[in-house]
């Protein structure tokens, strides 16, 4: 046999091969695709109005994320609507090519997508180009569109309003270099939209950091850490998933230094070390910071009773009131932490607190004396001569 002989055999070997694997593959991909209606080989499967409805008003089947691929125009005068968190999101078709196809792919990669345009044309298009590009996600295309979504009776939105200009950025507003820190906002969309939020950290009126979206209204929190000792002017503004923004919020002026941080002192426990089993019992907790900064307080109270997580922030100094009731006698071990706004913690504080077993035999001589009185009221007689 010469060379070319031996290589023929092993070439067809090599394409057989490749065929059992590439029906193999095929295969695999079939078996993750729910419930298809119309079988598509193209790497992403049709669906009616019904089943994308099915599937967008609840969440124990998932997370689908319902996205139009029709124009900026069409998406502001209607769109589908969903609850929360599956709300639609914009994408255009126009977009989907070149650096698009990467954005796209960078938002939704890995995820569950629902296309859908006016009539299932355009969002056919760009599953397939989805598919095409290996987007990793599945990936339904809505017959018939938004159309048949109206026609079959499934709610829109129509229109849109901005939300709501947010508050003055809540945190701190003195903090050291380097160290992370968190702010919280929220704001109102008078449509419901979910909203997001675009944070400025230097007063340049520039957006430096986006948070995902949220149901409007929800306090939202994002970090921040400044390397640079200095001032800052700190806003926030607000755009709800139709893409309308608010303005920027009032601004709060963070002054940044480049001292060290110390963990806060250990929380001072104070309060009655015995009690009633049953009822109700007072503590206080004073918390400080040797760097004043605000502080956060952690409480288990021991027995098994649930812990109070972390709750504040509390200025220096302030004294926390907190009440618990311990339902068994014992002996329990009230302990307390405190952390700054930087998570630096301090250690715990202790106070042991004694139920002694006076409530069980205060009970024990309610049911006696229960049972005596049952006992003269029936009979007329004493069951034995009171004490
Ligand atoms: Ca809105
Ligand atoms: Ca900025
Ligand atoms: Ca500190």
């Amino acid at each position: 046999m010469n060379e070319r002989s031996l290589f023929l055999p092993h070439r067809l070997l090599c394409i057989a091969i490749a065929m059992l694997l590439t029906s193999t593959c095929f295969a695999g991909v079939h078996a993750d695709i729910a419930q298809p209606v119309t079988g598509h080989v193209d790497g992403y499967e049709d669906i009616s109005v019904g089943e994308a409805y099915s599937l967008l008003s609840n969440t124990s089947n998932g997370i689908q994320i319902p996205i139009d691929v029709r124009t900026d125009s069409e998406w502001r005068s209607e769109r589908i609507d969903t609850p929360y968190p599956e709300f639609p999101r914009h994408f255009p078709l126009s977009q989907l090519s070149g650096s698009g196809i990467q954005d796209f792919k960078a938002r939704y990669g890995g995820q569950t997508i629902i296309l859908y345009c006016k009539s299932g044309g355009r969002s056919s298009s760009a599953a397939q180009t989805l598919a095409d590009s290996g987007f990793t996600g599945t990936l339904y295309n809505m017959e018939g569109g938004i159309t048949a979504w109206k026609n079959a009776g499934y709610p829109t939105r129509a229109g849109n309003t901005a939300p709501d200009t947010p508050a003055q950025p809540a945190g701190p507003s003195s903090v050291h270099a380097g160290y992370q820190v968190s702010y919280t906002t929220t704001a109102a969309d008078a449509d419901g939209d979910p909203v997001r939020y675009g944070w400025d950290w230097d007063g340049d009126a520039i957006v430096d950091q986006w948070t995902d979206y949220h149901p409007e209204g929800t306090s939202t929190t994002a970090y921040q850490t400044w390397m640079q000792p200095g001032s800052y002017q700190v806003s926030v503004q607000s755009q709800d998933i139709v893409g309308d923004t608010s303005g920027f919020s009032p601004t709060l002026t963070v002054t940044v230094d480049d001292e060290e941080n110390n963990a806060p002192t250990t929380p001072n426990i104070d309060g009655p070390s015995r009690g009633k089993a049953g009822e109700q019992h007072e503590y206080t907790f004073t918390v400080s910071d040797p760097d004043g900064d605000q502080v956060y307080i952690w409480v288990e109270w021991g027995g098994g009773c649930p812990a109070v997580q972390w709750r504040g922030p509390y200025d220096s100094g302030d004294v926390v009131t907190l009440t618990n009731t311990w339902n068994d006698t014992g002996t329990y071990l009230v302990r307390a932490r405190a952390r700054d706004i930087y998570n630096e913690q301090s250690d715990w504080g202790t106070l042991e607190v004694t139920m002694p077993f006076t409530h069980v035999y205060v009970d024990a001589w309610s049911a006696w004396s229960f049972i005596r009185a049952w006992f003269a009221g029936i009979t007329g007689r004493q069951l034995l001569p009171p004490l």
